[in-house]
Formats: structure tokens, C-alpha cells, sequence
């Protein structure tokens, strides 16, 4: 089924920052929108729960270099 999770993403400061979290996460199979939002540092995310997990996408975003955590 599709879901929609917000991640808490610590660590952002500029939009080199966003684009490195769309980077991180650009090749997760199942994945199908990450919005990104700097001010509010988080990200609203679209997935197939067969393919994937919020807790799947937070730990890609943590290996690039940020703190991640799944808020809902
Ligand atoms: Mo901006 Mo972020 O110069 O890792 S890219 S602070």
C-alpha cells in the first residue's frame, strides 16, 4: 500500500543540504516523492510499504550525513 510519513531531518543548513538528501535517497526502490522542507527541516515522503519503510529512507538520509528520524 502507499503511504505518507514525515522524517525529521537535523543537520540541513542550505539547499545543497536538500539536494544531497534527494540524492541520498534518489535510487530506494519503492520510494515515490520525497518533499523536502528546509525551514521546517523535514521531509514528507510517498512510499510503497511492499518495497520500502520510513525507517528504510531515514537510515539512506543518516549515511549521507544527517540525523533522521521518523516523526509520524
Ligand atoms: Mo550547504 Mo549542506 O554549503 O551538507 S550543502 S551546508
Amino acid at each position: 500500500a502507499s503511504q505518507t510519513r514525515i522524517i525529521q531531518i537535523d543537520g540541513m543548513t542550505c539547499s545543497g543540504c536538500v539536494a544531497s538528501v534527494h540524492t541520498a535517497t534518489a535510487d530506494i526502490d519503492g520510494l515515490d516523492t520525497i518533499t523536502v522542507d528546509l525551514a521546517d527541516n523535514l521531509a514528507t515522503v510517498t512510499f510503497d510499504d511492499s518495497k520500502t519503510s520510513a525507517e528504510a529512507i531515514a537510515s539512506a538520509i543518516d549515511e549521507a550525513g544527517f540525523e533522521a528520524t521518523v516523526a509520524n
